[in-house]
């Protein structure tokens, strides 16, 4: 937003008694936001409810998670019709209009509605399901309707895309034209491709010159003395495979007792979504696991896992990254997952740590030089680690080697840069 200019809108992140839909626009570094507060009511059923237990748990296979409640679906569509109220009067008619994730699916089609005739784009920062989930959502077909009425929406990768042709081409009967992601219905043609995002590559490493980054290193590399720092950095979501990866760790101590003098894992996961009962009963899981194997394999003098409940600056990250000799990154599901990047970019280029990924995050299609893991195999996540603990150096250079150039080049300028030409070529 810097560097392009225009208005961010969004919820504001605050409740009010009685939301007046008054925006405040306020101008913080160079970037103008225009917010407007929710009502409890409206957190409740669109925020918490149709977003949080009903669209992400099933974008992420989670369909035992899922709650289909009508309530919650016309709390959606009515903040949705709230925000093309209070967004509307700011759009300039040359504007691009880029609207971002699933809580705001329907949006565009609601700026339609009122004679917007600018170019939308949409960008699905997860994945897309596979048809036989997303079929188990009432009125599917009236969402991806409202969807297409994007002129360009954007996937993270090309298995979410295919799977969205595959969903147009069963339920619509569209054409779809794989090379150029035209999707025609009848006479009516929209346009999606695949966009990985990637990271702010100069800021990242900017924050990695900072004292606090520095600090953050030498924290981490003095508590932890004569072990390997082992690292996962993840918001405290199901989807991203913290209690499975415990499992591993377990597993990976029971093969090799005596490596637990050797190995330190470190697991930074702040709470999130904490009214959402799924995330209550994560945080619980979670606790159970890592109490459970530090409970039987703890020393006086050691504890085998250290537990972090809170957030860092991106500065301290940088940090705690660079002194970790493996990152651990093993989501069951990920649209893309940036701490995979983040992981890597924060290496030091001579003496590279190793990055164990999940085959399953969207970053694993750009990753491939990654160990990759199954996230669901205990026994998987044990002998990477083993891997990772005996890579030499050569290895560890060459893999690091051959995925700097994605993390360094196909940045989010990048990212931005073509999504936003692109949109202003399709033909709308
Ligand atoms: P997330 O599910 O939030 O994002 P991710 O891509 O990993 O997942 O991004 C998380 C960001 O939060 C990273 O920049 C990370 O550094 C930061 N973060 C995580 N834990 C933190 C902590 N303890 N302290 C401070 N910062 C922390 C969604 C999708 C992803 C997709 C992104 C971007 O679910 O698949 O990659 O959007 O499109």
């Amino acid at each position: 937003m810097q560097d392009y200019g225009g208005i961010w809108f969004g919820w504001s992140g605050q409740e009010s008694e009685e939301p007046a839909g008054q925006v405040n626009l306020q101008r913080n570094d160079g970037v103008t936001t225009a917010t407007i507060d929710l009502s409890a009511r409206d957190v409740d059923e669109y925020y918490n409810g149709y977003a949080n237990s009903t669209l992400w748990p099933l974008f992420h296979d989670r369909l035992d998670l899922t709650e289909f409640e009508r309530e919650t679906g016309k709390g959606y569509e009515r903040v949705n019709e709230l925000f093309a109220e209070s967004v509307s009067p700011l759009i300039e008619q040359d504007d691009l209009v880029w609207v971002h994730d699933y809580h705001l699916i329907p949006l565009g089609e609601r700026l339609r509605a009122r004679g917007l005739k600018n170019r939308i784009g949409f960008f699905l920062h997860i994945p897309w399901p596979p048809m036989r989930l997303f079929v188990s959502l009432p009125y599917h077909k009236r969402l991806v309707r409202t969807m297409l009425e994007y002129d360009l929406i954007g996937f993270q990768t090309q298995e979410w895309l295919e799977s969205f042709f595959h969903y147009c081409r069963k339920e619509f009967g569209a054409k779809v034209n794989d090379a150029t992601g035209e999707i025609t219905i009848g006479r009516h043609t929209t346009v999606a491709r695949a966009y990985p995002i990637g990271i702010d590559w100069d800021h990242f490493q900017a924050q990695g010159q900072t004292e606090d980054a520095r600090d953050a290193e030498q924290r981490l590399i003095s508590s932890t003395r004569h072990r390997t720092a082992m690292i996962g950095v993840d918001r405290l979501d199901y989807s991203k495979g913290l209690p499975e990866r415990i499992d591993g760790i377990g597993r990976f101590f029971d093969g090799y007792p005596e490596l637990v003098r050797k190995l330190v894992y470190i697991q930074i996961a702040p709470p999130s979504r904490e009214d959402v009962g799924s995330y209550q009963d994560i945080r619980a899981l979670l606790e159970q696991k890592t109490g459970q194997i530090n409970g039987a394999r703890s020393e006086v003098d050691l504890v085998p896992i250290r537990y972090v409940n809170r957030g860092y600056s991106h500065a301290e990250l940088f940090g705690f990254f660079r002194a970790s000799k493996i990152g651990l990154v093993t989501p069951l599901i990920d649209g893309m997952n940036l701490v995979a990047k983040e992981y890597l970019a924060a290496q030091d280029p001579e003496d590279p740590g190793v990055l164990i990924l999940s085959q399953f995050a969207g970053a694993a299609q750009q990753l491939a030089e990654a160990v990759l893991v199954n996230p669901y195999s205990p026994d998987g996540l044990a002998s990477a680690i083993k891997t990772a603990l005996d890579m030499k150096l050569e290895e560890r250079k060459q893999r690091y080697a051959a995925m700097l150039p994605t993390i360094r080049d196909e940045n989010v300028q990048e990212w931005t840069k073509q999504f936003c030409n692109d949109l202003e070529l399709v033909d709308a």
